[in-house]
């Protein structure tokens, strides 16, 4: 029989290309997707037109536990997130809710389900249904050593980070309270074609896209001095579904090893178009964050070593596969912001 799985956060771009790499290993996948007329529901079902949809909200106790007993899943990967760093600073308690108390609504719902009791603090014979939490490395925050590794102290430095800092150390207690198969991936940032127009590389190879065709001429950002570990979310899904193969449950950090700063991929972007960053980008204050991450860069090494893993697709490949499918998008009249975002 088919195994089955069951993603939080269908609707995202980790959920979208996770889904895909399950179905292609065989999986019967479902997805839980909140909202009585969620557009991205809708964009999804178009796409991925083999995933189930089960109902229900991170927010939402009882539609946890309604979706485990109904799917039955062998593996829950849970990716549903408020996920946006700066709107955790706008609706710091909703990020909580969802970000941080999420994860225990869906340990808790995997709990019950699957019959492990509080007092005896084993795993029922109901067998055990294994459990990813999408931990970030926006926990490492102000970092205390480069490159991070699983054993790097957090010093989280937003409401966003704080939270999955929460979900994270909860996995592990789970783990270790219930022998639960509850593991933590520890991503680095990831990128596509699907990626939210809100994140600095969308919005960048989106900005040159539109200026490249004349739409606009002018791209507004941030802090340009950041430094992050960007990789390709395609490799990274890959990750995540080994981890839960594994013997044994453990936690593990996912990234290149390689950091840029947003001044590299700009440049990295506007090159890919033939065209000159500083004619076109300015730079606002106003996006600054209250606190900052000055930089972030994996050390992956157990996870190569354990787990097989390696990524595949290069920096320069990743901007120039962002520009590309963004070109062709706004070229073919597309919006960014409505459901033909999804190549
Ligand atoms: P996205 O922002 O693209 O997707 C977030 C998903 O969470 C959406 O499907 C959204 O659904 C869902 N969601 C939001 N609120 C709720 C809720 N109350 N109940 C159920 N689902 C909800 O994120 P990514 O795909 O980029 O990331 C996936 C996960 O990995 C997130 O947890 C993120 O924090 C984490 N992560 C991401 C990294 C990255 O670089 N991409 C790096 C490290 C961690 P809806 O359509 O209904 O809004
Ligand atoms: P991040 O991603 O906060 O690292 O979180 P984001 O792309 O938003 O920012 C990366 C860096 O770019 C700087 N920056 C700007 N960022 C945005 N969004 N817009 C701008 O105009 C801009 N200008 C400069 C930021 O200050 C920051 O330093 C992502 C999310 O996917 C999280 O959910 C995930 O956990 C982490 O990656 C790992």
């Amino acid at each position: 029989m088919a195994r089955r799985a069951l993603i939080t956060g269908i609707t995202g771009q980790d959920g979208s290309y996770l889904a895909e790499h399950l179905l292609e290993q065989g999986y019967e996948v479902w997805g839980l997707a909140r909202g009585q007329a969620n557009p991205r529901v809708s964009r999804m079902r178009k796409l991925l037109a083999d995933v189930h949809v089960v109902r229900g909200d991170l927010l939402d106790q009882g539609s946890l536990i309604s979706a485990v007993e109904r799917v039955q899943p062998d593996e829950v990967y849970n990716l549903g997130a408020i996920s946006f760093v700066p709107m955790s600073w706008e609706q710091a308690e909703l990020t909580a809710e969802v970000t941080g108390m999420g994860v225990l609504r869906m340990l808790e719902a995997i709990r019950v389900c699957s019959g492990v009791s509080r007092s005896s603090g084993s795993a029922g014979s109901s067998g055990q249904i294994r459990f990813y939490q999408a931990s970030s490395s926006e926990m490492f925050g102000q970092v205390s050593e480069t490159p991070q590794t699983e054993s790097t102290a957090f010093h989280p430095r937003s409401p966003y980070g704080v939270a999955k800092a929460y979900g994270h150390f909860l996995t592990q207690n789970y783990r270790e309270s219930y022998g639960m198969f509850a593991v933590s991936g520890i991503l680095f940032n990831h990128e596509s074609p699907r990626r939210g127009a809100e994140f600095v590389t969308r919005k960048v190879t989106l900005g040159v896209a539109r200026i490249k065709l004349g739409l606009t001429a002018q791209l507004r950002l941030g802090n340009l001095e950041a430094r992050r570990d960007w990789g390709f979310a395609g490799d990274y899904v890959k990750a995540m579904h080994l981890m839960l193969q594994a013997g044994s449950p453990e936690d593990y950090v996912i990234g290149t090893g390689r950091m840029k700063s947003v001044r590299e991929l700009v440049e990295a972007a506007f090159t890919a178009a033939g065209l000159d960053w500083e004619r076109h980008v300015v730079t606002d204050r106003a996006l600054h964050r209250p606190a900052e991450v000055d930089l972030l860069c994996a050390d992956p090494k157990k996870a190569r070593a354990q787990l097989g893993w390696e990524p595949r697709v290069s920096f320069d490949e990743l901007v120039a596969m962002m520009v590309e499918s963004d070109l062709r998008l706004l070229t073919d009249g597309g919006d960014p912001d409505q459901d033909s975002s999804w190549p």
